[in-house]
């Protein structure tokens, strides 16, 4: 057995009102997680989104559930099709659905029932630059966010641009819950760290939850 050397990062560590870090929460089930995402993504592949000013996302990127979260030349927004194939995003498998909902009630949000699933891939070339989520018409609902893979550097700003920002590192099988007064806290990825993980090689993935819909209404 290797020594518990990550044991601190195990615990739940508040980030802020609302907002907690779970550290592990998700490690016990991280690999049939990860068992999901090739078998999404041969139905929504990965690509990189472009950017009202004609950029290039350095994430790569496709969703699952109801509905998805893009970007193009017209803006950001959600919608049913994934723009790739003109299908529905594949649905949202029943482990994601779990663990989303145990985290998010966890952290004092029950009952969360997330309508997508936003899949992240990144390289340790890969950024994230300061941004808020808003494109979520449902803003009483929490984000959730389960990190896998390589260990990166999360920013963790305020509700305003210029707030001071905070650094913490997030390894494989840490989840991240966000709601009330922090759901629109400005946040974004540093680094990725270099090097292989045992599970996902070169790679970190994140799966983002969130609820873009207000109940029932579409
Ligand atoms: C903090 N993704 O996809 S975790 C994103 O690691 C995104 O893939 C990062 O930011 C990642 O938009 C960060 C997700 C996250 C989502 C919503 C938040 C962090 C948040 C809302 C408020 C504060
Ligand atoms: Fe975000």
């Amino acid at each position: 057995m290797q020594p518990d050397l990550f044991a601190e990062s195990r615990e739940a560590i508040p980030l802020g009102p609302g907002a907690v870090l779970l550290g592990g929460f998700g490690l016990a089930e991280a690999s049939p997680l990860l068992a999901e995402i090739p078998r999404l993504a041969a139905i929504s592949p990965f690509r990189h989104m472009t950017t009202r000013s004609g950029g290039r996302l350095s994430v790569a990127m496709f969703n699952c559930g109801e509905t998805g979260w893009v970007s193009d030349r017209k803006g950001y927004r959600y919608q049913p099709l994934d723009p790739e194939t003109g299908l529905n995003w594949p649905p949202l498998p029943q482990a994601f659905l779990s663990l989303a909902g145990r985290a998010a009630a966890r952290a004092g949000y029950d009952g969360f029932l997330p309508d997508a699933c936003l899949v992240n891939r990144y390289d340790a070339e890969t950024r994230l630059s300061l941004h808020q989520d808003m494109d979520e018409r449902d803003r009483a609902a929490p984000i959730v966010s389960v990190s896998l893979g390589l260990s990166a550097s999360f920013l963790w700003g305020g509700l305003a641009r210029g707030d001071k920002v905070r650094r913490h590192r997030v390894h494989h099988g840490d989840v991240v819950v966000w709601g009330g007064p922090s759901r629109l806290v400005f946040h974004g990825l540093d680094s990725v760290e270099r090097g292989h993980h045992p599970e996902t090689g070169p790679w970190r993935y994140n799966l983002t939850f969130r609820k873009a819909r207000c109940r029932e209404t579409s």
